[in-house]
């Protein structure tokens, strides 16, 4: 059997919903909708053309628009309704273009190309914050959980799969002031497909959590959705079990932001859904009093004694700390008051002052936030693995935190930004400069489309030596002497005069006006980010108070150890066919309706989406290797079948007239045919279909390309 399990759908029903479409566009003129393909764009150079037909498009609740195989879609801050399980069955089997652009026709895609060709693909969705790459992957993810063959009896792994995103989301996202569902870590899964198409497992991935959210939170932004669920959602009993009380006003670390409540987020209905999985994904309920300890450790006040040394007097806090983490009073009383420092080859304890013992505690509370989250993607991970040993192909999901810029922007942004650098670089490579590469390799020809390459970008940050991860690690080696400032005073001796790096220091005068003293500034690919350094050192450090002695040569500085997770990353994706969900955000007021042009104009513009749109169009859709092409559809050429005894691309020519390709359709390159539209493909999949019966004839026919 080729491609989707049942056959590609080309006959009867594919050709209804063809028609209902067809009936849908004679009501909805063409000015009225705009076109659902970029490509097919009379002015796509312009780049106010573009722009109408997204605003067009938007205004008609159409929120999905192509680039060729790349998926633009603008965040319509409201339901739809185009995401229910007759929309899936209406979008399975069916070709690209047959249907109104849809994340489903996407994912389709993505799943019948991987069963075809036996290898594995991944779905790269990018966008700024709250452009909706969350809510894309969900849909995705849905899409094959509800919608792929069961043949099994699976359908727990399909549930945890489900059931996997609510849990993480509880403990990775936040609100935020630009996203009230902000991902604060960033999400690789694989979805493991059986030869047969069903889903039947999966791996996650996690990237850096924010953990410093775990303590503070800036003016309208809140800790991580599964404290205020836990406080406001949990059952009495759990909760007196817990020391808590239903009241999120009580609690340090929850109200720092000043907005415990959010009206679009119910707490209470997603503690419903979040306790679910958990039991289905079976996580015990000790999970929650590792995170109801995480309360009462904010809650422990210290005073200062004469000398200044840090007391403690929170006997109820203590009292349950010791209880929840089974740890003695004593022993923790004297972890939040003392450290431990070497001397002559004895441990002494050496008290702390009021202000180091709240960072002593602050420093554990994160530390016991991020195990725990590592610990819940382990266990996810082992209740969605599968056990059975045969051949699995994947798709990979990627989700990450999207671009952001706050009034005050800290370490923490400075990763989350660096990400999606390394992102729009893996892009570009992909598409822009790898397919140009490709046409003069195979010898097409071609006018180059320029683009800008961030790739100076990601330098500038992780350039060994000068770059300002180094630059950073290296300060840290420097207890006692480096600080915040000397960290800046270093970046300026290395990288003044970098294009995209400023400071008050190097700025012009006029610049100078718009930067603080303690402030670096990047031109990141989609946009200016004047960086504080204030929390530099600590952030990268991130030491759980102890004897700098401690600290190995082995010891990774958090920047350090996330460029060498995202260059991991960086290859596994690279391994993988990509497609693009390149998410757009229409307004920052989170509002339905309201399209700002400014707005999306400078989205497009740093997307690099008018260049991709360039390229493909004077490009082409699809390539083939001659031997491979050859191999699928010999069978539709009496010349070519059973066996092409020439050369593989003289016998690719010969089919191709056969099968009446214009010259304009197709270019021969020196390994691979290059196909302009997938129209053409997909016509020619079509007519294999049909002649399937022939390939019985034939012994020697192998069904999947290599
Ligand atoms: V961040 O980088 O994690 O801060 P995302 O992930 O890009 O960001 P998210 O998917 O969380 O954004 O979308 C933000 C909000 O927009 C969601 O909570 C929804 O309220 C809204 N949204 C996004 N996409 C859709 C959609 N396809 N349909 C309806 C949507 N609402
Ligand atoms: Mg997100």
């Amino acid at each position: 059997m080729i491609g989707h399990p049942g056959g590609i759908k080309s006959s009867l029903e594919a050709r209804c919903n063809r028609i209902l479409v067809d009936m849908e566009g004679a009501l909805t003129a063409r000015d009225r909708v705009g076109i659902q393909d970029f490509v097919l764009l009379d002015s796509y150079t312009s780049e106010s053309a573009f722009l109408d037909n997204l605003r067009k498009r938007f205004h008609e609740n159409l929120i999905y628009t192509y680039i060729g195989t790349l998926l633009v879609s603008v965040n319509p801050y409201k339901e739809l309704g185009i995401y229910t399980k007759k929309q899936m069955d209406i979008y399975m089997g069916v070709n690209f273009f047959e249907l109104p652009p849809h994340i489903y026709a996407l994912s389709d895609n993505a799943y019948r190309t991987m069963l075809m060709e036996n290898n594995n693909h991944v779905i790269l969705i990018s966008g700024e914050s709250g452009a909706g790459k969350t809510e894309s992957s969900k849909k995705i993810l849905q899409f094959y959980a509800v919608s792929c063959p069961r043949t099994s009896l699976l359908d727990n792994v399909r549930d945890r799969l489900l059931l996997s995103n609510p849990v993480l989301e509880a403990f990775g996202n936040a609100k935020t002031l630009k996203n009230d569902n902000s991902s604060r870590f960033g999400k690789y899964m694989d979805i493991q497909f059986d030869f047969q198409g069903e889903a039947v497992g999966g791996h996650i991935l996690s990237y850096l959590l924010e953990k410093s959210r775990v303590v503070h939170q800036n003016h309208g932004e809140r800790n991580f959705h599964i404290f205020y669920q836990l406080v406001e959602g949990a059952e009495d009993g759990l909760l007196r079990w817990l020391g808590l009380e239903r009241n999120c006003q009580l609690y340090r670390y929850l109200v720092q932001g000043q907005c415990a409540k959010v009206s679009s987020i119910s707490d209470k209905t997603d503690w419903r859904t979040v306790r679910k999985a958990l039991s289905v994904i079976e996580i015990s309920e000790h999970l929650f009093g590792v995170i109801a300890s995480v309360l009462h450790l904010g809650n422990i006040r210290f005073e200062a004694d004469a000398r200044g040394y840090a007391t403690l007097n929170s006997s109820t806090e203590m009292h349950w700390l010791s209880k929840l983490l089974g740890v003695h009073v004593q022993v923790l009383r004297e972890g939040l008051t003392h450290r431990k420092i070497e001397a002559r080859a004895e441990e002494v304890l050496s008290p702390l002052t009021a202000e180091h013992a709240i960072y002593a505690r602050d420093a554990l509370a994160k530390a016991i936030y991020g195990r725990t989250f590592a610990w819940l993607v382990n266990k996810t991970n082992e209740s969605l693995a599968n056990k059975d040993s045969t051949r699995k192909t994947v798709i990979g999901l990627l989700d990450i935190y999207g671009f952001e810029v706050f009034h005050v922007n800290s370490f923490e942004q400075f990763c989350i930004n660096y990400c999606n650098e390394k992102l729009q670089q893996l892009f570009i490579q992909l598409t822009l400069k790898s397919e140009q590469e490709e046409y003069e390799a195979e010898g097409i020809e071609w006018e180059a489309v320029p683009f800008f390459n961030n790739k100076i970008i990601c330098d500038l940050v992780e350039e060994k030596h000068r770059g300002i991860i180094s630059v950073l690690d290296e300060e840290c080696l420097r207890p006692g002497e480096a600080s915040d400032l000397t960290f800046l005073e270093k970046l300026e001796e290395k990288l003044g005069g970098h294009p995209h790096f400023v400071t008050h220091k190097l700025a012009d005068q006029k610049t100078r006006k718009t930067l603080e003293r303690g402030d670096f500034r990047l031109l990141h690919y989609a946009g200016e980010v004047t960086y504080c350094v204030v929390g530099f050192l600590d952030k990268n450090n991130d030491l759980l108070y102890k004897n700098i002695k401690d600290v190995s040569l082995g010891f990774l500085q958090v920047a350090t150890q996330f460029k060498s997770s995202l260059a991991g990353l960086t290859e596994i994706l690279m391994s993988k066919e990509p497609w693009y969900v390149r998410c757009l955000k229409p307004n920052n007021s989170k509002q339905s309706g309201c399209f700002d042009d400014v707005l999306v104009r400078h989205q497009v513009k740093y997307l690099g989406l008018m260049e991709h749109l360039r390229v493909r169009r004077a490009g082409f859709a699809y390539r083939r290797r001659f031997e491979v092409f050859l191999q699928r559809y010999k069978a539709l050429c009496p010349d070519t079948w059973p066996h092409w005894k020439g050369k593989p691309a003289d016998g690719v020519q010969r089919l191709v007239i056969h099968l009446g390709y214009r010259p304009d359709e197709y270019k021969m390159g020196r390994t691979k045919i290059f196909i302009r539209h997938p129209r053409t493909l997909f016509a020619t999949e079509d007519a294999f279909e049909m002649c399937k019966h022939k390939l019985g004839e034939c012994p020697s026919y192998v069904p999947h390309p290599p």
